[in-house]
């Protein structure tokens, strides 16, 4: 059987973690996982974990750990036949350490980019809430504003990106961040990219994944989307 192959990308709110993994996803036909999406979909169904999450999102805070592992643990259970890429867990040193329980992790992302960068971005996104697309008024605007791609349904932008919450994101992501880098940099598999530029930043991934990806996944797996 073909070695299973799992990366974690890691970056504050606006890093790009959204636009670079659907690209990898592509590019290399992992899964792809976010956390926020997830988040998300349970608030859209109203679960009992989606109605405790939208209180925290909404002033800009993570959610709380236990919540979190409630809600991706069992997912990734589900994957143990699948190579795939998680964006945005583990966000703290406690989800980082129950992910360790559950598998062992061959890479992780780091992405590193200026603050005044990311507060420009994510006044600027819009994203297609059904399929976690994501766009940017200036850099990967829709063909027709307003409007999704693919489907042509309407595109909105997150309460979180609203600009009391996003301060708050922003402040709390390096605090939080420091013991898991650390973590992952001891280790001896976190890859860390800084820039301001995703298009300049790709490239590095690119190749970087590239040498660290068995060939067999690169040519047969397909990307599977998200239920
Ligand atoms: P999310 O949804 O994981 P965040 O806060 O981690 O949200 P976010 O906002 O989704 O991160 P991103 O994915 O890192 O950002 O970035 P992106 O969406 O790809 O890019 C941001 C914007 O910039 C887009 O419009 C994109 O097109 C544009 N862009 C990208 N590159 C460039 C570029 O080079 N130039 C320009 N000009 N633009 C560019 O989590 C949401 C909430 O869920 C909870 C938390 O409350 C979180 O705040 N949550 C968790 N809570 C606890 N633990 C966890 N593990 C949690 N996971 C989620
Ligand atoms: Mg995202």
């Amino acid at each position: 059987m073909a070695k299973l192959f799992r990366a974690v990308i890691m970056g504050p709110p606006g890093s790009g973690k959204g636009t670079i993994s659907e690209r990898i996803a592509q590019r290399f036909g992992l899964t792809r996982l976010s956390s926020g999406d997830f988040v998300r979909e349970n608030i859209a169904a109203n679960t009992d974990a989606g109605v405790l999450a939208k209180t925290y999102i909404e002033r800009g805070l993570l959610v709380p750990d236990h919540v979190m592992t409630r809600l991706l643990l069992p997912r990734l259970e589900e994957m143990t036949r699948h190579s795939w890429l998680m964006d945005g867990f583990p966000r703290t040193l406690a989800q980082a350490k129950a992910l360790n329980s559950t598998c062992d992790l061959d890479l992780v992302i780091s992405l590193n980019i200026p603050y005044e960068t990311l507060k420009e971005r994510l006044s600027e996104r819009w994203i297609h809430p059904a399929s976690g697309r994501v766009y940017n008024m200036g850099f990967n605007p829709p063909h027709v504003q307003g409007r999704d791609d693919i489907s042509g349904e309407p595109l909105i932008q997150h309460d979180d990106d609203k600009p009391e919450a996003l301060v708050a994101r922003l402040r709390h992501y390096k605090d939080v961040a420091k013991p898991i880098i650390d973590l992952y940099k001891s280790k001896g598999i976190l890859h860390t990219f800084s820039g301001t530029e995703t298009d300049r930043i790709w490239p590095y991934i690119n190749s970087l994944l590239s040498t660290k990806i068995p060939g067999t996944l690169q040519a047969d797996t397909q990307c599977i989307p998200m239920p």
